[in-house]
């Protein structure tokens, strides 16, 4: 989506408490919600970097709010970093406040900023290049719930109500295929009944929530592989980003979530269905690294689902990305016609193989408990 042209960055960096002149900005093209930037200053002969964001407000509706629980959830991690004789300023996300204190910036049009400092050294991957990174952004995800498993204050805000309740989201999609808006649904009728012929699994984790059997924790809600910063020298899964979705779920979602990415053999939006699939052999790696980090923190009632978790949020981000492309693509950014249905689709092929290898994924979680 859209929210205006490219906007004027050296106005905005002006907002910020940063010292130093501002150079440059460049666009990283990554995320389907906020717009990202990258913004170099001249601070006394160095180069310095930092990350630039407009929240997406009318997806997040309440950037304050979203902004006080990362400003909560950064101020934490930076005390239990620092605790543990570690590097905050690598570690976790340091909000530059704007020059009056805050932790955004509202325009006068009415968009919302933020800034964040740059981490050097490391990177994020859109894809699996190397298997060890899957391994080691799966534990960063790990430690990074274990961590806020101890978060003071109280509940944190929802940044999006019901953002993983899969069954409104079948709901939804169900609302989408019938009322047609765009016209597309006679188009799309194999995935339609793909997402039919699954609608008992819709229920499984938000009934278990519901009911106190799966307990509520404080979680991150989107855990693509390219949420984690990868170190360059160590290859390690240094430094948890994109904290909009941090809000109270559960480790399920966060878990099923990270396999989406983590065990695909090609893009979320690769076109040719031929190349896209799920690997036992990254699931492996993926629950090594979760269950490493996390060992002794979940329930039972939370590993038993471990595996199904992974097909129910692969499931469900295919439900979310074929509403969105029955809709008229009005919530996901698109880069081409039908970008929508490629990634429904590609999210349902995994389905389809993950059913096949539920036993095999089973096992994994066991052998690693
Ligand atoms: C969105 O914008 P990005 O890439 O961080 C979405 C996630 C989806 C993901 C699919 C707020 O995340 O839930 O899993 O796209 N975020 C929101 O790639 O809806
Ligand atoms: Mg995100």
């Amino acid at each position: 989506m859209e929210l205006n042209r490219l906007p004027e960055l050296d106005r905005i960096c002006a907002a910020f408490d940063c010292s130093g002149t501002w150079i440059s900005s460049c666009p990283i093209p990554s995320g389907h919600i906020n717009d990202t930037y990258c913004s170099e200053f001249d601070e006394s002969g160095r180069r310095v970097k930092y990350v630039n964001q407009r929240i997406n407000h009318l997806v997040f509706r309440e950037p304050e709010l979203l902004m006080e629980n990362i400003e909560r959830v950064t101020r934490f991690a930076r005390e239990r970093i620092v605790a543990a004789g570690g590097d905050p300023e690598r570690e976790t996300l340091t909000i530059v406040p704007t020059r009056d204190g805050k932790s955004f910036h509202r325009t006068p049009e009415g968009t919302y900023w933020r800034m964040f400092k740059y981490i050097d050294g490391a990177r994020t991957y859109d894809r699996v290049e190397d298997i060890r990174h899957v391994y080691a952004a799966s534990k960063a995800f790990g430690r990074f719930q274990k961590m806020l498993a101890s978060l003071p204050g109280g509940r944190l805000h929802e940044t999006i109500p019901d953002f993983h309740h899969t069954r409104k989201r079948y709901d939804a999609f169900l609302a989408a295929a019938e009322f047609d808006p765009s016209g597309r649904a006679a188009g799309v009728k194999p995935e339609i009944d793909f997402v039919l012929a699954r609608e008992k699994d819709a229920g499984v984790v938000v009934d278990g929530l519901t009911s106190g059997h799966i307990p509520e924790r404080v979680t991150h809600n989107d855990t693509k592989l390219n949420n984690v910063m990868i170190d360059n020298l160590t290859g390690e899964g240094i430094c948890v980003i994109d904290l909009d979705t941090v809000m109270p779920g559960s480790i399920l979602y966060d878990f099923g979530d990270s396999v989406r990415l983590g065990a695909a053999t090609a893009a979320e939006d690769e076109q040719d269905l031929a190349k896209v699939g799920f690997d036992i052999g990254m699931f492996d790696r993926l629950a090594a690294g979760y269950l490493e980090a996390v060992r002794g923190f979940l329930v039972p009632a939370e590993t038993d689902l471990l595996a199904f978790s992974a097909k129910l949020l692969t499931l469900e981000c295919g439900i979310r990305f074929l509403t969105d492309h029955l809709k008229g693509d009005v919530y996901f950014k698109i880069h081409r016609p039908g970008h929508n249905l490629d990634r429904a689709r590609t999210q349902f092929k995994m389905v389809a193989e993950m059913e096949r290898q539920m036993g095999a994924m089973d096992a994994v979680v066991r052998k690693y408990l």
